[in-house]
């Protein structure tokens, strides 16, 4: 391979701004602790193989939490414990990228203890490297699921007892056990030819993910001279003469001559499919006749809220339905309030020519604010330039923003004069469609009866709807 070990890799950055002054070529890791070595040979790894434009290094909760200031690949810094979640998740979107779940062993046994045993359950095609130093570095030297029966611990200051702590949990193994992942094996950070042998895990766990074989495991352990209150030396020769007697190094699971690469498809179903999909295939069908207006440059992200009862998650959820049928792409969010009907109630829909990376709002563009302590929640989050809708004959007092579009429609009444107060969100609706124009009137006419399936309200509905878009003064 090509790499020079006395050179720094090109996986890492020149410079090391964590601990800024004159040390930037430093880490913030204590003396002799196992991290650095680690890092270096996966960072090699990286380098060899050519993968740094596609890597993204997942740091965790712990000590190592800042590996992104070393690794020069794309990171992402996860809440403790998730680290094997939110590579899943980025990996199933972005099959070519290469993930690394890098975890010590309170955020993988402990709090993510779940989580680390669902991914491998699944196979996901991630690489994992699980610094075991039976201790929280981090955070001061608590207990471990790894601490050993009698290792003192701030948390265990007698020493672990498996009576009240229970047994370390030896993780390698539990994971081997499991049908799915490929590649399970322990080593140790303790002197040369045993981080020759680390180096060589890594490698293959790497290679697995590159050959698209599926999950392999890596459990390091891992010198923390700080948290043990032992130097350096002490430190590694505790590694091979106690914690590895508990912990055995070695092999534990090696099924990649035997697993086939799987190609993992980005789930992209072609947009004459998505109604399909959603079970609302008819919409298709009924609807395939009417003309719609060309795609425009759209990017409206809408936050509509009200109490529950008031159908705000339905407006919402109709509003992405007949965007969808647009062809636009969306996300519909609801978030439900601690009751359901009284309680408050809101969704974010996204709605964009391009795709939609996330569903969560936290600026809209346009505020739906159907009740009182909606319009105070949310007023101020919205974007300068914005639109605020709101149900004036509910709340009193106007909007106070003066840098958005502010609209009052008498929604309540106006639906209560149509026969039915639950008609207040379509007539939100037309005035959505009227202020925003870009979708079409016969489309929503025709689609709607379709996505609000229940017939009592088909005509109320649309008259509320064409109301809305009357009321609606542009
Ligand atoms: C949700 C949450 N719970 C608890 C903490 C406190 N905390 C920070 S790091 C840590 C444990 C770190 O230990 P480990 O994962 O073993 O990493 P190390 O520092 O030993 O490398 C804990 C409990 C937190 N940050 N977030
Ligand atoms: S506390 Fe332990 S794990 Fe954390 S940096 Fe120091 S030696 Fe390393
Ligand atoms: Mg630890």
């Amino acid at each position: 391979m090509k790499s020079n070990i006395l050179q720094k890799s090109d996986s890492f950055y020149d410079i090391f701004t964590r601990k800024g002054g004159t040390q930037l070529q430093s880490t913030h890791y204590c003396p002799g602790c196992g991290h650095g070595i680690l890092h270096k040979l996966i960072a090699e790894a990286i380098s060899d193989f050519g993968i740094q434009d596609r890597t993204v290094l997942i740091s965790p909760v712990g000590c190592s939490v800042f590996a992104y200031y070393y690794f020069d690949v794309g990171n992402i810094q996860s809440a403790h414990g998730r680290a094997p979640a939110v590579a899943t998740g980025y990996k199933r979107s972005n099959p070519d990228s290469i993930m690394i779940s890098y975890q010590g062993d309170g955020d993988l046994a402990a709090i993510g203890a779940n989580e680390i045993l669902q991914a491998a359950n699944r196979g996901e095609q991630m690489t994992v490297f699980f610094v075991n130093n039976a201790i929280y570095g981090m955070t001061g030297g608590q207990m471990a699921p790894t601490t050993l029966i009698g290792q003192k611990s701030t948390t265990t200051p007698r020493g672990r007892s498996a009576q009240n702590e229970g047994f370390p949990l030896r993780m390698s193994e539990i994971i081997a056990t499991l049908e799915a992942p490929v590649y399970v094996e322990r080593v140790m950070l303790t002197d040369t030819k045993n981080i020759a042998r680390t180096r060589k895990a890594v490698r293959k766990a790497l290679s697995i993910q590159i050959e698209k074989k599926g999950f392999s495991f890596v459990e390091v352990l891992s010198p923390c001279p700080t948290g043990w209150k032992m130097t350096p030396v002490n430190s590694k020769k505790w590694i091979t003469d106690v914690l590895s007697r508990y912990f055995e190094p070695g092999l534990k699971k090696d099924v990649s001559e035997d697993r086939q690469p799987v190609i993992q498809m980005r789930p992209q179903p072609h947009f004459d499919q998505y109604h399909e999909l959603l079970d609302i295939k008819s919409l298709s069908d009924e609807l395939k006749d009417i003309a719609l207006p060309e795609i425009r440059q759209v990017n409206d992200e809408i936050k509509i809220a009200g109490f529950g009862g008031q159908g705000v998650l339905s407006l919402g959820y109709a509003l992405a339905n007949i965007a969808m049928g647009h062809a636009y792409q969306v996300s519909w969010l609801p978030s439900y309030g601690p009751e359901m009907r009284g309680g408050t109630a809101n969704c974010s829909v996204k709605i964009s020519d391009l795709r939609v990376a996330s569903p969560i709002i936290d600026n809209p563009h346009t505020l739906v604010a159907m009740n009182k302590p909606s319009l105070k929640r949310f007023e101020n989050d919205v974007q300068p330039g914005g639109l605020i809708l709101y149900d004036s004959g509910l709340i009193d007092t106007a909007p106070e923003r003066k840098d958005v579009q502010v609209m009052g429609i008498n929604a309540t009444e106006e639906a209560d004069a149509l026969g039915s107060t639950k008609a207040a969100n379509m007539i939100m609706l037309g005035a959505y469609v009227k202020l925003r124009g870009y979708l079409s009137k016969d489309y929503i006419l025709k689609a709607l009866p379709l996505i609000i399936k229940n017939k009592a309200f088909t005509e109320l509905n649309e008259k509320a709807f064409k109301r809305g878009m009357e009321l609606a003064k542009i």
